[in-house]
């Protein structure tokens, strides 16, 4: 598929060297994709081994987590941390706790997350985490052990200055505190080593909705400049609901949107008025509180309904082609991720195919770590802004990440393509950085 042959080159090498890395593999060859007009153009890429470098992570731990269970018993999971890129600054990536993670995906997180990072326009790397761990069921003794065996090794990769974690699925402001507590047991010092911290040790107001907040404030600006449109009357379907998703949902509701179904792993509801979302619960016990809503098993079902917006908030690959297919029978008109890599390729195939506004998880859902980014700022400053400052840079972010995609988009001749866009504008930073900075890495 790839017509430029330094880009076909790179790919391959990635795929016999990443084998059965199926996420990552696909989260590379999208972005390869997106650079063959701009890689023509710049000869230099390849005389300096930029994209090759680029693939390839910096660093990659892999390493053990034994802690005790409630009943006493030895539990061994795997950590993971991929030092992606640090070429405009810092790691800085969320950790996933989830029985999902393996190698691969980390990986794709930690590459995406480079190019989501450069984005913001901040001065951060790339980086990502997690573990097989699942919190799930999972006491809060149980969960803070298990923080803090990860952090014990952990500790001695991350630091202020190199590589700064924070939340992802499965890890949220409660295991954010019993890792920041397990850091500075073992190194007696206050930093902003992690964000996404409670607010009374170092936190910032607004990082909890940030990036349901930021999706909402890019699809504003993209409908209002792409299709002088807006959130107003629309019907809104989100799936998920965690963090991503639920504060999507306030803001979209905020904006005049109307969401009429939620989800969770195990299946969706299709909620007829407002609802309430209480922490750890299952989404099927919402039906009993309140009055309209409908229970269905399955989560993919959600693709089914019939919305203008669609904002998959959840887990990659959760719209494959059928589903897509369905969204656009179904008159959906945008598609805006909040989750990292939620449609595969065949879907966001069907998305161009038929018009659809697509905005991409690395320019769409950015504000989470845009929002990171500022809490870093504020540690380094030792002071804390209001809610109303941060959110008002926040909203400025997402603004400024959709005009550059929008723009690098026409530049590169696939005017409105913001896949293309936010590939291509993620990536120049980043390469000029590496460019300047030598063959180090
Ligand atoms: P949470 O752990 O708060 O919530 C995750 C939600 O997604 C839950 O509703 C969960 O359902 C559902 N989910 C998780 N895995 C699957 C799966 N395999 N199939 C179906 N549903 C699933 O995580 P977040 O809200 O923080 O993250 C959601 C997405 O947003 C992820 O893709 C994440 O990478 C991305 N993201 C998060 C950011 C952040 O700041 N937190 C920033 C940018 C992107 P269940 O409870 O049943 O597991
Ligand atoms: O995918 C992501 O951008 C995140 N999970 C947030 C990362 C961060 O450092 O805030």
């Amino acid at each position: 598929m790839l017509k430029n042959e330094y880009l076909a080159k790179v790919y391959a090498g990635v795929q016999a060297r990443s084998g059965g890395e199926a996420e990552f593999l696909q989260a590379v060859g999208e972005v390869l994709e997106s650079l063959e007009p701009y890689v023509e153009k710049h000869p230099e890429l390849e005389q300096w081994g930029v994209v090759e470098r680029m693939c390839e992570p910096e660093r990659f731990l892999q390493f053990r987590v034994a802690w005790v269970d409630d009943e006493g018993k030895v539990q061994v999971n795997r950590g993971y941390r991929v030092q992606f890129n640090s070429a405009i600054g810092p790691y800085k990536g969320g950790l996933r706790f989830h029985p999902s993670v393996n190698a691969s995906v980390i990986k794709f997180l930690g590459f995406e997350q480079v190019f989501k990072n450069s984005l913001t326009g901040l001065p951060m790397g790339g980086g990502k985490g997690g573990s097989d761990f699942d919190p799930k069921g999972r006491s809060d003794a149980e969960v803070m052990r298990f923080c803090q065996s990860f952090m014990t090794e952990l500790a001695k990769h991350i630091g202020q200055f190199t590589d700064v974690p924070a939340g992802d699925i499965g890890v949220g402001a409660r295991e954010i505190g019993y890792l920041f507590g397990q850091y500075k047991r073992l190194r007696n010092e206050v930093t902003g080593v992690l964000t996404g911290k409670g607010l009374s040790y170092g936190g910032s107001l607004v990082r909890p909705e940030a990036t349901g907040y930021g999706l909402c404030y890019f699809t504003q600006e993209a409908l209002r400049c792409m299709k002088q449109d807006s959130f107003e009357g629309k019907t809104v379907i989100i799936s998920g609901s965690g963090n991503v998703a639920i504060y999507a949902t306030e803001k979209a509701t905020q904006l005049g949107g109307k969401v009429v179904a939620m989800s969770d792993s195990n299946g969706y509801l299709d909620v007829v008025k407002e609802i309430k979302l209480q922490r750890r619960g299952r989404i099927s016990e919402y039906v009993q509180q309140v009055p309209g809503a409908e229970y269905h098993e399955g989560c993919a079902g959600i693709w089914g309904l019939p919305c203008d917006i669609a904002l998959p908030c959840a887990t990659q690959n959760e719209i494959n082609e059928e589903s897509a297919k369905k969204l656009v029978a179904n008159g959906c008109k945008v598609v805006c991720e909040g989750a990292n890599m939620p449609s595969t390729p065949e879907a966001i195939t069907v998305y161009y195919e038929n018009g659809i506004l697509y905005g991409p998880a690395k320019a769409a859902n950015a504000g989470g770590v845009a929002t990171s980014g500022l809490e870093m700022s504020q540690n380094s400053l030792r002071l804390s802004w209001t809610f109303e400052e941060v959110d008002a840079r926040l909203k400025d972010i997402m603004t400024n990440i959709f005009h550059n995609a929008y723009d690098a988009s026409k530049a590169c001749g696939a005017e409105g393509n913001l896949m293309v866009g936010a590939n291509v504008a993620g990536f120049i930073k980043v390469a000029d950085a590496m460019l300047a900075q030598g063959v180090a890495y």
